[in-house]
C-alpha cells in the first residue's frame, strides 16, 4: 500500500513533471536511480577501454583524431553521469569503489575486445546505435538531472554512430580482405550489441518498477526490436550479412522477427567471466591507483588552504 506522501508522489510522476533533487521521494526510486545513473556512468568510463585500444593504430591522422575526440567524448559522458548521481547523495568515490568491489555493474557490451580496425567501425555504428535507441527516450525520464543529461550525450552519440557507419561503409566497399574484416566484427558485435538492452521482458526484474516511476520509458524487448528494425535495412546498405540465420521481416507485426541471442552467455559475462572482465577491472583499478597522488595532493593542498583560512 502507498502513503499519502508515496502517491502524491507517484501523481507528479503520472503528470508528467520533472522530479528535482532536493524534493522528497521515495528511497527506492533513490536507490533505482544511483543503480541506472551510476551503472550508465561505469559503462561510459569503461567504454573508453576498447576503443582507447586503438587510438595509436587509426589508419590515418584523421580517423585517430576523430577517434581520439570520440573516446573523450565518453569520459564527459561518465563525469556528466557521476554528476547527476551526486545529486541523489552519493559520490564519485563511493561509485568508484562499488564499482572496483564488485558491487556494480558496467554494461556487458565493454567485455568483448576489439581486434581488427573494423571493430571501431561496428562499435560506433551498432553500439553507439544501441545504446542511443536506450537513451533518447531518457531524454524524458523523471529525473530532471538525468534527462537534462541525457539531451548533451545524445547529440555526441549520433554524431559517433555516424562516425562509426563512416568507417563500415569505408571497410565494406574497400577491398575483399577490408569487406571481410568488416562482416567479421558484424558477426562478432550482433549478438553482443543486442544484449546491451538487458535481458528478456520475463527476466527483467526492474522494469516493471522502474517504469511506473519512468526511469524507464521502455521494455528492454521493445528497445531490442526497435534496434533490429533500424539497424537491419543498414547492414542490408553495407552489403553485408546478417550473423543471425533466422532473421526475417515480419509484414504482419511490421517488424523483423529475430533470434534470440545466447541468455547463457549475458549472465555468464556478468558474473564476470565474459572475455574482457579481469582486463578491465584491472585497467580500472590500476588507474584509480595511479591517480591516488593527484588526490591525496589536492586533499592536502584543500587542508593546506583551510588552515590559512583559520588562522
Ligand atoms: N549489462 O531488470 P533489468 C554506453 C542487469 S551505453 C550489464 O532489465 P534494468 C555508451 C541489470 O543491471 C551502455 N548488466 O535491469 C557508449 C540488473 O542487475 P542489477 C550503458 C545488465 O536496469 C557507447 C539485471 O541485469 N547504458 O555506455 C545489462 O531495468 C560506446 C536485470 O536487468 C545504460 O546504462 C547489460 N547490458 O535495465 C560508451 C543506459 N542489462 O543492477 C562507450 C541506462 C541488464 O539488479 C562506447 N540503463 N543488466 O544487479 C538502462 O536503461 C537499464 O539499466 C538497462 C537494464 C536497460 C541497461
Amino acid at each position: 500500500e502507498m502513503s499519502p506522501q508515496e502517491r502524491a508522489f507517484q501523481e507528479r510522476i503520472d503528470r508528467g513533471e520533472k522530479i528535482e533533487p532536493k524534493d522528497w521521494m521515495p528511497d527506492g526510486y533513490r536507490k533505482t536511480l544511483i543503480r541506472q545513473i551510476g551503472q550508465h556512468a561505469h559503462s561510459e568510463i569503461v567504454g573508453q577501454l576498447p576503443e582507447g585500444n586503438w587510438i595509436t593504430r587509426a589508419p590515418t591522422l584523421e580517423r585517430k583524431a576523430i577517434l581520439l575526440a570520440k573516446v573523450q567524448d565518453e569520459a564527459g559522458h561518465g563525469l556528466y553521469l557521476y554528476c547527476a548521481a551526486e545529486t541523489l547523495g552519493v559520490s564519485r568515490d563511493e561509485l568508484t569503489m562499488a564499482l572496483l568491489e564488485g558491487r556494480m555493474k558496467y554494461s556487458s557490451i565493454f567485455n568483448y575486445p576489439t581486434l581488427t580496425w573494423a571493430d571501431m567501425g561496428a562499435v560506433g555504428w551498432l553500439v553507439d546505435g544501441a545504446a542511443i535507441m536506450n537513451q533518447v527516450p531518457l531524454q524524458r525520464t523523471s529525473y530532471g538531472p538525468y534527462a537534462r543529461a541525457m539531451v548533451r550525450i545524445c547529440k555526441e552519440e549520433s554524431f559517433h554512430q555516424r562516425q562509426g557507419f563512416d568507417i563500415m561503409m569505408k571497410m565494406a566497399k574497400g577491398t575483399e580482405a577490408q569487406r571481410k574484416m568488416a562482416q567479421n566484427a558484424l558477426d562478432r558485435f550482433w549478438f553482443p550489441a543486442l544484449m546491451m538492452f538487458g535481458p528478456s521482458d520475463k527476466d527483467s526484474v526492474h522494469s516493471a518498477q522502474s517504469m511506473a516511476w519512468r526511469i524507464k520509458m521502455n521494455t528492454n524487448d521493445e528497445l531490442r526490436q526497435k534496434f533490429v528494425d533500424q539497424t537491419m535495412p543498414q547492414i542490408d546498405y553495407l552489403g553485408l550479412t546478417c550473423p543471425d540465420p533466422d532473421i526475417a521481416w515480419n509484414a504482419d507485426k511490421g517488424g523483423y522477427d529475430f533470434s534470440e541471442p545466447d541468455w547463457s552467455e549475458f549472465f555468464d559475462v556478468l558474473r564476470g567471466n565474459g572475455p574482457c572482465n579481469a582486463d578491465r577491472m584491472q585497467a580500472r583499478r590500476k588507474a584509480w591507483e595511479d591517480g591516488a597522488w593527484v588526490r591525496d595532493g589536492l586533499m592536502a593542498h584543500a587542508a593546506k588552504k583551510s588552515a590559512q583560512m583559520a588562522a
